[in-house]
């Protein structure tokens, strides 16, 4: 045993976390899919299906909104934890699209918590009502629900997949209660309770399989020595805490999130990936320090084919903030980056990174709390000689163009933290390992 005891306990650090270091849309769905093949378990921990995560193996392209990226892996249980809230409608479409695909087994590598929140289609209704009502003002949220669902459950009266499977008379009167409370605030609300009951009901049977109680599930499976990987969802300046608040989602997208969206204590984490784009692109409203509104922002959103996976929104694009990965770097701790999507840089002559913040000439030392600071404040930037030629085929870190060496070595300089995969092409193969 060592000086803190804790040597010989099999649960220490045997979570890898994978978190988005930026607005999302990094590719945590390719870099799950990774480490998925060294994982006996792969879960998410918040969010709902407002994410999108792309898996890309051979011709087919994957997309996974609120089962975990791993699920491809036939070897690795996947699980959806307490923290995440769950449209079951979504849930089972998702997967049907997927098997259409060539998704299999699933149903034997599934589980899900039951203490996750529903997320109904009322939520999503109200996500719409409450963004018209907001006007010019709105966040440009998926419309999915999320924000209503997690204001249910903050509220105490949100219905838990437990509630589903248990006694129906009283899922009836609480689900009576959501609209009656929904109702007093949008008197128009369109809801068909006879015909949901209806639905719910056959829900219940076909998620009723899938359903387990996660925290001791996952603390076994750990007292065997089992390894476990976790998918962020959304990503930290998303985070309801530490994002660009209002300008976020509801959930915790950042490392606080895996403990309470899973039931797993900080000990038992090991390394935490952030997962990092080359450049920074941001979908739905609010601040981005280093937004492009000009034709490298169209060049990049096309070349990246920057297009939201749920909601087919374009993404808008910028250069790399070096500020905004220093401070999430802060409150995730990363262990290892992985860059992806270099090989969407390889046209550009000149390519720069947003070093410092500014303000009133003064270089900023914190990540400023306000959206309408953040929106005044300027960006320096160091300017970078391209590489322009392709870098797909480029499998080994040394064979890279040495510009591009220098800029992997320029971010994993100025985040102090160290680049351990690059990624050059959207395919499970594009990835460079160092
Ligand atoms: P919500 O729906 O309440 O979570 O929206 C609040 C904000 O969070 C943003 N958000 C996202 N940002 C990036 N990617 C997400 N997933 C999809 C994707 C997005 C899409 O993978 O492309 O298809 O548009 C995601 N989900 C939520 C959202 O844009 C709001 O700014
Ligand atoms: P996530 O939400 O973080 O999982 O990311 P998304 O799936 O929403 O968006 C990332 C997009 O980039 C997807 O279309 C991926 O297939 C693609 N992608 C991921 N890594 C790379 C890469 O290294 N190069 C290229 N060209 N595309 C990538
Ligand atoms: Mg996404």
């Amino acid at each position: 045993m060592n000086g803190n005891g804790t040597e010989e306990n099999p649960k220490h650090r045997k979570v890898t976390v994978v978190l988005g270091a930026q607005w999302g849309d990094e590719g945590k769905g390719k870099v799950v899919d990774m480490l998925a093949g060294g994982a006996d378990l792969v879960c998410r921990c918040q969010g709902g299906n407002n994410a999108g995560h792309t898996v890309v193996v051979d011709d087919t392209e994957y997309d996974f909104h609120l089962v975990p990226s791993g699920i491809i892996n036939p070897k690795a249980k996947s699980i959806i934890g307490n923290g995440v809230v769950v449209h079951l409608p979504g849930l089972f479409d998702e997967l049907k699209k997927n098997e259409n695909k060539g998704l299999t087994g699933w149903k034997d590598r599934l589980l899900i918590s039951d203490r996750a929140h529903l997320v109904f289609d009322l939520h999503q209704q109200v996500d719409g009502l409450q963004e018209a009502e907001k006007g010019k003002k709105s966040l440009g949220t998926t419309k999915k629900g999320i924000g209503p669902a997690y204001s249910s459950k903050a509220t105490r009266n949100g219905i838990r997949i437990a509630d589903l499977l248990g006694d129906f008379n009283v899922f009836i009167e609480k689900y009576q209660a959501l609209i009656d409370s929904h109702r007093r605030m949008f008197p128009k609300l369109a809801v068909d309770m006879d015909e949901e009951l209806k639905r719910y009901k056959e829900y219940a049977e076909q998620v009723r399989p899938l359903v387990v109680e996660t925290v001791s599930y996952l603390h076994t499976a750990l007292a065997q020595g089992k390894h476990i990987l976790v998918e962020g969802a959304n990503a930290a300046m998303l985070d309801i805490d530490f994002g660009t608040y209002p300008y976020v989602t509801s959930s915790n997208c950042s490392i606080g999130g895996v403990c309470t969206g899973l039931g797993l204590p900080p000990a038992t984490i090991g390394h935490v990936v952030g997962v990092v784009k080359a450049y920074t692109t941001r979908v739905g409203d609010g601040p981005f320090p280093t937004e492009q509104l000009n034709e490298i922002g169209d060049k990049l959103q096309s070349i990246g084919n920057e297009v939201g996976v749920t909601t087919k929104r374009k993404r808008r694009c910028g250069w790399l903030d070096i500020p905004l990965l220093k401070y999430t770097s802060m409150v995730n701790g990363y262990t290892k980056l992985c860059i992806t999507k270099l090989d969407i840089l390889d046209s550009f002559d000149e390519i720069k990174v947003g070093v410092a913040y500014k303000c009133d000439g003064k270089t900023l030392s914190y990540f400023p709390s306000n959206s309408s600071e953040l929106a005044k404040i300027e960006v320096e930037y160091i300017t970078m000689k391209g590489w322009q030629s392709s870098i797909e085929d480029v499998r080994e870190f040394d064979k890279l163009p040495k510009e591009a060496k220098q800029y992997i070595e320029t971010i994993q300089e100025l985040v102090h933290v160290p680049v351990a995969w690059i990624g050059v092409g959207k395919g499970r193969e594009s990835i460079i390992s160092m």
